[in-house]
């Protein structure tokens, strides 16, 4: 089978700078040669780039910062990410910042209408214009993707559809803002916290996961945002979080996602360089990403 990856070395939606710098480190740290030795036949020569000249104009009363940008770069990305299942790969994006995920989740959707999606993350990312405390753009990603914001999914590539909240799982959450935590209580989005994970365990969380997001969809999308991950293990990031997943906990989450053998594409975002240190959440990333797609320890 084939993997197609595909960099997108983008920052402008984080709160600073450094993540556009991602892609280019997780592939520095072997990557491609982890896929090749899991037998996977590798496609990593496409880089999404910002059109020189951004069609879409800047909205001048939107808060958010960088939103034309942002929009533009994932309608790129959507483009792609479409191609590429067409073709049949297995789409792998590398971030950049969460805001990509808009061009993901709305390239995903022109194939899969009923896609499920697990969005591993700190945060939420489910903000929408009017409740950002921040104005970045990676923190309405999510909300967009659900059709919940104010840019539509079908703005970011037309004939995308909105996620349906209950084919949504969030895990790893600890840093809710107020007008994220209200939506979650009230939308029928699955999200498993930390407090969750302490409790069930995260075998249990990710099993729940996977039945949730599989029940009644075509395809099931992972979005994993480094910041999950506690910041001893990952601190290479822009917005860390005390109080995460732990490195056997993560590796474990994909390590069951990869028996699963139901998830269709993943993207890995906000691994920030300029961040880290020894270059320990890139390679994190790497051996992440490895255990996604069947790495065991034996
Ligand atoms: C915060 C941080 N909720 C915001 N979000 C982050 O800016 O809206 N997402 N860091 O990954
Ligand atoms: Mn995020
Ligand atoms: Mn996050
Ligand atoms: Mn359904």
């Amino acid at each position: 089978s084939a993997i197609t990856v595909i960099s997108v070395p983008f920052g402008m939606g984080a709160g600073r700078p450094g993540s556009e710098m991602g892609p280019d480190h997780i592939l520095k740290f072997g990557l491609v040669k982890k896929l090749h030795q899991l037998g996977y036949e590798v496609s990593y020569d496409k880089r999404i780039l910002l059109p020189e000249h951004i069609e879409i104009a800047a909205n001048i009363s939107s808060p958010m910062k960088h939103e034309a940008e942002a929009i533009a770069i994932s309608s790129v990305l959507a483009r792609e990410v479409a191609d590429t299942v067409r073709q049949g790969g297995t789409p792998l994006i590398l971030g950049g910042d969460h805001s990509i995920s808009m061009g993901t989740l709305s390239g995903l959707t022109q194939h899969y209408r009923e896609l499920g999606v697990i969005w591993f993350d700190a945060h939420s990312d489910l903000n929408t214009e009017a409740t950002s405390p921040s104005g970045n753009m990676h923190g309405i990603s999510l909300a967009v993707a659900l059709g919940l914001a104010g840019i539509k999914p079908q703005e970011i590539a037309s004939g995308a559809v909105p996620i349906k909240p209950e084919h949504c799982v969030i895990i790893g959450a600890r840093d809710l803002d107020r007008g994220e935590k209200a939506f979650i209580r009230s939308c029928g989005i699955t999200c498993f916290t930390m407090h969750e994970i302490d409790r069930l365990g995260i075998e249990h969380v990710v099993n729940e996961a996977l039945r949730i997001a599989g029940d009644g969809t075509d395809g099931i999308h992972l979005s994993f945002d480094i910041d999950s991950v506690d910041p001893i293990e990952a601190p290479g990031t822009g917005t860390p979080v005390r109080g995460g997943v732990s490195y056997r906990e993560a590796h474990l989450a994909l390590e069951l996602m990869n028996e699963s053998g139901v998830i269709t594409s993943a993207d890995f975002v906000e691994v920030n360089p300029s961040l880290d240190h020894n270059n320990q959440t890139s390679k994190l990333v790497v051996d992440l990403i490895g255990s996604l797609f069947g790495s065991r320890i034996l």
